[in-house]
């Protein structure tokens, strides 16, 4: 252990902690200008081999910012399972992130004696990047990390987030899950799509076409998807654009812009009722949009693919007889006109968390079957092994009825193609296909369910923005005093009001989110809310502007 410590503070003479900065593992790890990342990167490494060290796994670390600008980067660790790391270990990567180097070998020891790490074995990390001009240079820090204490690394290079998550879980599970290669994801996921689309009886009605256009947020996700089309047929044809060739990543296109503006990326050419899909950096989310015939903007969001989604699997589970509870978990952001149709219409009971998939996907782990999605496209669904062992046994069970035996069946292959780790882009594509090819339908026909509320996304730069407080899943700011109920005085001058703030936990700005009967309307709540956090919470530069 000292040998080890020595040879830790020697290393980090090459990561210096040059400023007094503080970093905190925000909602999705570290993110910040890419050029504070360095020594960030190298501890994490160190952290990464404690946490495999501890959990007697391979524990996987993704270099990404995912939706930010090009010049930001970050890191998300995952946890053996394939799921985000564990909140206890969140504080541990902020205390070791923030340490002076000398105190680093201090730091390490406090970490191993209160988790009683087991330094004796061998750590294991999966390693991938995204596009970045930053990343290689970060992803060596981290295989430094590390390497210094011992552990090994296995470098996938250019992955999105949710594959890295699909290899940590395969491995993990030794192969149960799927075979830890990127050839392993796309075989696994498209062998489903394609038995799925080929049992599927075509309604003569149909009006769904097998064509999309894709905006790849100039991202990791274009490169994937160009892999991806190779093993889809006849069933898809994926048009891509925002590959990367010209455009900077997640300007003026990608996942978040088109939810956040509510308008098409550039570079992107709307035609009548057809479908185009953005994912975000990483390929971790994914939203729908489309222009009537009218050429009206439509967006499908996360709350349009978790119904869509929540409706497919409730009737599958009726069909097939089983008992099993379905829920659906959003948060805050979600459209109150979505959490009316899950109620009323689907009756499938909603749970709201904190934003962040971490929250919403152990909130989805109460349910048989938890659907969870975040309104900027980021969900998956999760089964639970009660569920998979029942779902299993029934397809396989010659005394059920034939009907409930192929909704059985039905349901077994759907978990294939479904990437349970986590939201991600391409299984998520996949699977709005799937259901969109079986109903017959085009986007249209999806997006008539319900109606959105007006709605708007503001962000508002203050000093410190950890000085906002929230509780009741982000709904209520406990602080700074008074600035609820100056939000609670501004929603109640609009009809549908509802607003709330909080501070973004993968930029330096707080949040706020505003909705109202009209879209005017919801504009005018969105900058007042936005003025009294400028007001109320430090705000800097220019106040919030009249949209
Ligand atoms: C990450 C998280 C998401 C979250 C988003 C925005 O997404 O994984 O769960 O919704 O950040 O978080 P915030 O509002 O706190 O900035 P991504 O795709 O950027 O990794």
């Amino acid at each position: 252990m000292e040998v080890m410590l020595e040879a830790v503070l020697k290393t980090a003479e090459k990561y210096p902690r040059s400023e007094n900065r503080k970093i905190q593992y925000g909602t999705a790890g570290f993110r910040t200008r890419a050029e504070y990342l360095d020594h960030v990167l190298y501890r994490m490494g160190i952290l990464a081999a404690l946490r495999s060290q501890t959990k007697k796994a391979t524990i996987g670390a993704m270099i990404t910012a995912s939706h930010n600008p090009e010049e930001d980067n970050g890191i998300k660790l995952i946890d053996p399972a394939g799921e985000m790391l564990e909140a206890s270990w969140e504080a541990h990567a902020t205390f070791l992130a923030n340490v002076v180097d000398e105190e680093l070998p201090s730091a390490i020891k406090t970490i191993v004696s209160k988790e009683n790490v087991a330094t004796d074995v061998t750590a294991t990390v999966f390693v991938a990047m995204d596009t970045r001009s930053s990343s290689q240079r970060l992803s060596e820090a981290l295989q430094c990390g590390v390497q210094t204490v011992g552990g090994t690394c296995k470098d996938y290079g250019l992955l999105t987030t949710p594959q890295l998550h699909y290899m940590v879980r395969c491995v993990n599970s030794n192969g149960q899950y799927g075979v830890a290669t990127e050839e392993g994801y796309f075989q696994k996921l498209t062998a489903a799509f394609c038995k799925l689309q080929k049992q599927l009886v075509k309604k003569a009605d149909s009006t769904y076409k097998p064509t999309l256009t894709l905006d790849a947020a100039n991202g990791v996700g274009a490169q994937k998807a160009y892999k991806l089309k190779n093993y889809l047929g006849d069933y898809l044809s994926v048009g891509i654009c925002n590959d990367g060739t010209s455009g900077k990543l997640n300007h003026m296109c990608g996942a978040d812009f088109v939810k956040v503006q509510q308008k098409p990326a550039d570079g992107m050419t709307l035609q009548s009722n057809a479908r185009c899909a953005s994912f975000d950096g990483d390929a971790d989310r994914i939203v729908y949009c489309y222009a009537d015939k009218d050429g009206k903007f439509h967006l499908m969001d996360g709350d349009k693919i978790a119904t869509l989604v929540a409706g497919y699997l409730q009737e599958l589970v009726h069909k097939s007889g089983l008992s099993l509870n379905l829920g659906l978990v959003q948060t805050a952001y979600a459209n109150g006109s979505s959490t009316a149709y899950i109620t009323d219409t689907l009756k499938v009971p909603v749970a709201c968390a904190a934003t962040g998939v971490k929250h919403l996907h152990h909130r989805a782990l109460e349910f048989d079957l938890g659907v969870y999605f975040e309104a900027n496209g980021h969900g998956t669904v999760l089964f639970s092994d009660n569920a998979s062992s029942q779902i299993q046994s029934a397809a396989a069970d010659g005394s059920l009825p034939d009907t409930q035996r192929d909704a059985a069946a039905q349901l077994c292959t759907v978990m294939d193609l479904i990437n349970q780790t986590v939201g991600d882009a391409i299984s998520d594509m996949l699977l709005v296909e799937l259901i969109l090819a079986t109903y017959g339908w085009e986007i249209n026909n999806w997006d008539s369910a319900y109606i959105d509320l007006p709605n708007r996304q503001l962000k508002v730069k203050v000093k410190d923005r950890t000085v906002i407080t929230t509780a009741n899943a982000e709904r209520t700011a406990l602080t700074p005093d008074g600035l609820q109920q100056a939000v609670d005085d501004l929603v109640a001058k609009y009809k549908n009001g509802r607003s709330f703030v909080r501070p973004s936990g993968t930029e330096d700005v707080v949040r706020v989110y505003a909705e109202a009967d009209t879209q005017t309307n919801a504009d005018k709540l969105a900058q007042e809310v936005g003025l009294a956090v400028y007001n109320m919470a430090g705000g800097i530069g220019d106040p919030p502007q009249p949209q």
